[in-house]
């Protein structure tokens, strides 16, 4: 019986990379290996943030970040974990952090083949209010055995062989792409697994939610302004769409992939880059969004297309549902024809 199946043969996450490994014949697991280490990363960081408000975690750390605000103790906590986890896997030579400025490049004895990029705890600024807060990652493999540099992780984001975000909330949620698709994993306490429980997730073709910081709109360009205008006002007879913007990108991002909808946070005349970081946000999201069925988009070209220049740049982004991506896409077309 199908739910017999379901209780006794439990597809954790474990099993689930192990089979889609089982497709590449030549592969040693190495790459099983390293997302087992992300994984137990994900499991600790999982416990510490539940445990947060008790813990007396919450508050600051007193240092700051690249990016200069106030890093919270789960910050630096969650970054650690991650790094030595992913060290230890035996199978990386270049990480690069949102907590760190440079890119840290693994001792010769502990090197693999794979380069990792990460945001180890995406939307701290949301921890004290406990709204949900997350992990990304994305990794590479580099691109020859010469000594690694900084190219083997300023690729394109096409490049990415595997992503995934791990969502700290009611419920703590991996959501995972080698290039077959998308797949969700909920951890179970009892077991100390990730659980498969939404196999194969596909985004809705086109969304009724639209999600962005309306508090920029007096710096937005036209396309943006003109598309959140018609996502208020639609002048094609259909329902406005609700807004929805959590401020936490993988809340946000999580609800667009699986309700359908579009994210987006565009460039404005503060920021001409907008605020969201190549590397480790825009890249494993686009990804998953792809994968999923749904596209990304930077304004100027497809998002995975973007070759970046350096560790921590930034982007503008438009993801989500695919006709509502392709609707933002043309308002820019029809913005660069005028010019
Ligand atoms: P704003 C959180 O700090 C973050 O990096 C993302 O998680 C989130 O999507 C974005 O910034 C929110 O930015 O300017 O709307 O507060």
């Amino acid at each position: 019986h199908a739910a017999d199946a379901h209780r006794t043969d439990l597809m954790t996450i474990t099993r689930f990379v192990l089979n889609e490994q089982s497709k590449y014949p030549e592969s040693r697991g190495d790459f099983t290996i390293l997302l087992n280490h992300i994984v137990l990363g994900c499991k600790f960081v999982c416990s510490s943030v539940n445990k947060a408000g008790l813990a007396k975690l919450i508050g600051l750390a007193g240092e700051t970040n690249v990016q200069g605000e106030e890093q919270k103790k789960l910050d630096v906590l969650s970054n650690e974990v991650f790094i030595k986890a992913l060290v230890s896997s035996g199978r990386t030579c270049i990480l690069v952090s949102e907590e760190d400025e440079e890119a840290m490049f693994v001792e010769r004895s502990k090197r693999g083949r794979y380069c990792v990029v990460f945001d180890p705890l995406d939307g701290s600024s949301n921890i004290d209010c406990g709204v949900s807060i997350g992990t990304i990652f994305g990794i590479y493999m580099v691109k020859d055995n010469h000594e690694p540099t900084l190219d083997d992780v300023l690729q394109p984001g096409k490049n990415l062989l595997a992503a995934g975000y791990c969502m700290y909330g009611s419920s703590c949620t991996l959501v995972l792409s080698t290039g077959g698709g998308v797949n969700g994993f909920t951890l179970d306490p009892s077991l100390g697994e990730f659980i498969l429980t939404h196999p194969d997730i596909k985004i809705p073709k086109k969304g009724k939610i639209y999600s962005v910081n309306e508090g920029n709109a007096k710096n937005w360009d036209g396309p943006t302004a003109k598309f959140v205008e018609k996502c208020k006002f639609p002048n094609d007879g259909s329902s406005s769409k609700s807004l929805r913007y959590v401020g936490s990108m993988v809340a946000d991002v999580h609800r667009t992939l699986l309700y359908g909808g579009i994210f987006l946070y565009p460039a404005d005349k503060k920021s001409p880059n907008g605020k969201l970081r190549v590397l480790y946000e825009i890249f494993p999201m686009s990804f998953l969004m792809e994968q999923a069925g749904g596209q990304a988009f930077t304004g100027k070209q497809r998002a995975l297309d973007l070759v970046p220049t350096k560790i921590h740049e930034r982007s503008p982004i438009f993801l989500g549902s695919y006709d509502d991506v392709e609707e933002i896409k043309a308002l820019y077309a029809a913005e660069g024809k005028k010019e």
